[in-house]
Order: structure tokens, then C-alpha cells, then sequence
């Protein structure tokens, strides 16, 4: 990958600007530099490798060189996008999730920010904020996929099994074709953001949906259950072994089956 082939892949959709690294610390830290510098709407960092690849709450992200794909969009919501913002993290994963579909692979979402093949993280998406005030002047969509197998942490990094696009589909695809899919994806779907259309085809694409999980979050008791659907906001509903349900909101949440 480089970035005239990069350019070339990306030239028909409706991009800001595009920047490339061999090597970055990380594409979102660079993107949120970026960003408070007035760079267009869906302006793309991207980068082969990163050294210091982050997950939610400082978790590292493992990014080798030439193995995966790691980039970085920075979106300025629309007015008519500024009531959603909380469902942002689905337009990325739902991306994701479809354009791996197209591929005939069995992408789900697992709530809220990973891409699962086969019950195996394929994908992680961190969503960061600029602010300007009191307001989100705009937001950082954070993407890593694994493409080659040899992007796949070693297990005793793992919390939860990963897989990569090599290992399910038989051989690695092109990296710039993929992330030409998935923002054209993400670009497809962004209009309907606030529809309720949205909302289920997000729902329908939840994985573990009806088999028992337990939710973990900061701040509450954990919540044992069967993962029911989502809320207008994306929040997950819960019907708890009590028949009751349990909204869980976003956060720092970590849901693994009960097996
Ligand atoms: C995430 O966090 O899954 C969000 C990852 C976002 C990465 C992208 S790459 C482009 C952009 N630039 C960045 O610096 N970040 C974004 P979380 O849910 O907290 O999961 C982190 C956990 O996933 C780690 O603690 C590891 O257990 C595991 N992990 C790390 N690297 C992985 C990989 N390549 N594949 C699968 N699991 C991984």
C-alpha cells in the first residue's frame, strides 16, 4: 500500500482529504490532531503500521506492519446528523459488518464496537470526540481491521478470540479495496442514520443476539442475559434472568457469551 495506490482506490467517493503513514503512533491520535485543525468532513488518516494502536480506555491495538488495516475518519456531523451522534458507532460497524458481508463472510456486530466473523474479533472501532465547548464539533472513527493472519495478537494479549480476513476468506484480499468497501459503505448508509430502518438493520446484525451473555460495565453490578435489541439511542436491551429488561449504555462495556 502507498498512497498514489491508496488515492487510486478511493478516487470515486466523496473523501476530504486523504493522509498516509508507513508508520504512525496512532491513526486517531493524528486524526484528532487533524481534526482540530478544520480538515474537511470525511478526511482519512490511514496507516500500514502503528506503534502505539489504541483500544478503548488505553487498551493497545495490535497494528504490524503490512498485516492489516488501520485508519482513521473524521466526520463533522450534519444538524439533521446531531441527534444521533450515539448511533455513530453503529454507521462504523454496520460498515464494516456489511461490506464484509458482501464478501460472503458472516460479519456480526458485537455490541458496540467490534466486528465478529465465526464468534472471533475481526475488527475494533474506537469513537473519539473534538470538542469545541459544549458541543462535539466533530468525531473520530477509529478502524482497525485484521487482514493477514500475522495481525492477530498473540492469545495471551487476548480477552476474546480474534480471527483475520486471511484465515476465514483463504487468502488476504487488498487492503485498499477493503477500505475503499467500507467507507463506501459507511457513505451509503449515513443518510439514513436517524431512521428507524437503521436502527434494525443494526439490530439484525447483533451477534449473541438470544444467547445468554454477561455485560460488564464500570460503573454497575454485571448483567446476566439474552441480548434482546436495541434502543432508539443504540443502547442495548437486556432481558435479565428475571424476564425484566436491563438497558445497558455505552461505556466502557464488556460482553462476552456464557459458554
Ligand atoms: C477496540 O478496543 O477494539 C478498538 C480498536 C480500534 C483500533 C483502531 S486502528 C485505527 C485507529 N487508531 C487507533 O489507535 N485505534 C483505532 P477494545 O474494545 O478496547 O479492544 C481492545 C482489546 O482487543 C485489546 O485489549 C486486546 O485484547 C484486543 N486486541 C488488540 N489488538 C487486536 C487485534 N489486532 N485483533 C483482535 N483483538 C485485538
Amino acid at each position: 500500500m502507498n498512497l498514489n495506490e491508496l488515492k487510486k482506490s478511493l478516487s470515486k467517493l466523496p473523501l476530504g482529504d486523504i493522509r498516509y503513514f508507513d508508520t504512525i503512533g496512532s491513526t486517531n491520535d493524528e486524526a484528532l490532531a487533524w481534526a482540530a485543525n478544520d480538515t474537511p468532513d470525511l478526511s482519512v488518516v490511514i496507516a500500514d503500521e502503528q506503534t502505539a494502536g489504541r483500544g478503548r480506555l488505553d487498551r493497545k491495538w495490535f497494528t504490524p506492519k503490512g498485516t492489516a488495516l488501520a485508519f482513521s475518519i473524521v466526520l463533522r456531523p450534519t444538524p439533521e446528523e446531531r441527534p444521533h451522534l450515539t448511533r455513530i458507532v453503529g454507521l462504523a460497524a454496520l460498515a464494516v459488518a456489511e461490506s464484509l458481508r458482501e464478501r460472503g463472510l458472516d460479519a456480526r456486530i458485537k455490541w458496540p464496537n467490534d466486528v465478529l466473523i465465526q464468534n472471533r474479533k475481526v475488527c475494533g472501532i474506537l469513537i473519539e470526540s473534538v470538542w469545541s465547548g459544549e458541543d462535539i464539533d466533530c468525531v473520530v472513527i477509529g478502524i482497525g481491521v485484521n487482514v493477514s493472519q500475522g495481525s492477530v495478537p498473540p492469545e495471551e494479549m487476548l480477552q476474546f478470540p480474534a480471527t483475520s480476513l486471511e484465515a476465514e476468506l483463504g487468502q488476504a484480499p487488498d487492503r485498499g479495496e477493503i477500505v475503499r468497501d467500507i467507507l463506501a459503505a459507511l457513505i451509503g448508509l449515513r443518510p439514513n442514520i436517524g431512521t428507524d430502518e437503521f436502527l434494525k438493520q443494526w439490530e439484525d446484525l447483533l451477534a449473541l443476539r438470544g444467547e445468554t451473555v454477561q455485560v460488564e460495565t464500570e460503573k454497575t453490578p454485571p448483567v446476566m442475559g439474552q441480548i434482546s435489541g436495541l434502543e432508539s439511542d443504540g443502547s442495548l436491551k437486556i432481558r435479565n434472568e428475571h424476564g425484566e429488561f436491563v438497558t445497558v449504555r455505552f461505556g466502557d462495556v464488556r460482553l462476552r457469551p456464557l459458554a
